[in-house]
């Protein structure tokens, strides 16, 4: 498949100052939770990504292993088969940040040799390699927050305080970056919504974002259609587009650097009129 590269990134954002990036989310998991398999075929995928970026995506997020609460565990080689052909495909046709969704250290590898512009890690870094990966790369990471295991963390999550806890968590994390020789520069935190989370501490979590800032780290913000949408309003998955946009807003509003979401077009739709209101502040 081919695309005119002239039409990358036909969403016109140069009336408009300074705003988060929109990551646009490209599941390719057989059961990812809202797009649910949709996007599993090759052609689907790529079709997929060349709607994104007329959209305005900024980054793609590409994701081989479903972490939505319950989910059981991928094999190396099913990741790499459904993330490393995607990631040069996108690379030869299109150009555009590509993110690539694991914690497994070859798919890293692998995903950094292609071309990967960002790895982004619900694990942090913490699997076995993950470090020494990334030490040899100079490519940005995403180290995001989980209390618990995609199997079982909505069960019971507790924190003492659930800024606290996060803030010293991404302390401890940056620190072992920097010992492995990753340096500060290059990290991107995340507060995990959803990851082992109850629906209060998610809400909290948004509305103090800014609680991060002294890290002097860009942030990740990642809510799209998620539970803490569907279950404050009772939706189901593709009822949630009101909820997530909202979210979206608060996170720009906090200062967010990238903005992960599914509705590519609706949102930097939205992030356009709150731009517009940002130089009258
Ligand atoms: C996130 C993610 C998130 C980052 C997923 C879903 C589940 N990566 N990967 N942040 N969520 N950095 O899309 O709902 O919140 S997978």
């Amino acid at each position: 498949m081919t695309q005119d590269k002239s039409l990358i990134n036909s969403a016109d954002k140069s009336n408009i100052g300074s705003q988060p990036e929109v990551m646009g989310i490209l599941n390719v998991t057989p059961d990812s939770f809202s797009d649910g398999g949709k996007f599993a075929s090759f052609d689907k995928a790529l079709a997929q990504v060349a709607q994104m970026i007329s959209d305005g995506a900024d980054i793609i997020d590409i994701g081989g292993e479903s972490t939505r609460p319950g989910a059981v565990d991928v094999s190396e080689a099913d990741e790499l088969t459904r993330v490393i052909p995607l990631l040069k495909a996108i690379k030869a046709n299109f150009t555009i940040k590509v993110s690539i969704d694991t914690s497994k250290a070859e798919v890293m590898a692998q995903a950094i040799a292609h071309g990967a512009d960002i790895i982004n890690d619900v694990r942090a870094l913490q699997n076995e390699g993950c470090l020494a990966v990334l030490a040899q790369s100079n490519v940005p990471v995403c180290l995001m927050h989980m209390q618990g295991l995609p199997r079982s963390m909505q069960e019971n999550p507790h924190y003492d305080e659930v800024i606290g806890d996060i803030k010293q968590f991404f302390i401890e994390r940056i620190n072992v970056c920097e010992q492995a020789g990753i340096k500060r520069e290059r990290l991107i935190l995340d507060p995990g919504f959803g990851f082992g989370k109850t629906l209060e501490q998610n809400y909290q979590l948004l509305a103090q974002l800014h609680q991060f800032s002294d890290l002097g780290l860009p942030l990740l913000s990642g809510t799209s259609r998620k539970s803490m949408i569907g279950n404050l309003l009772a939706r189901k998955v593709d009822e949630r587009l009101a909820g997530s946009l909202t979210t979206a807003i608060i996170a720009a509003q906090k200062n967010v650097s990238i903005i992960r979401v599914h509705d590519v077009k609706e949102t930097v739709d939205a992030l356009k009129v709150l731009a517009m209101t940002v130089k009258y502040q």
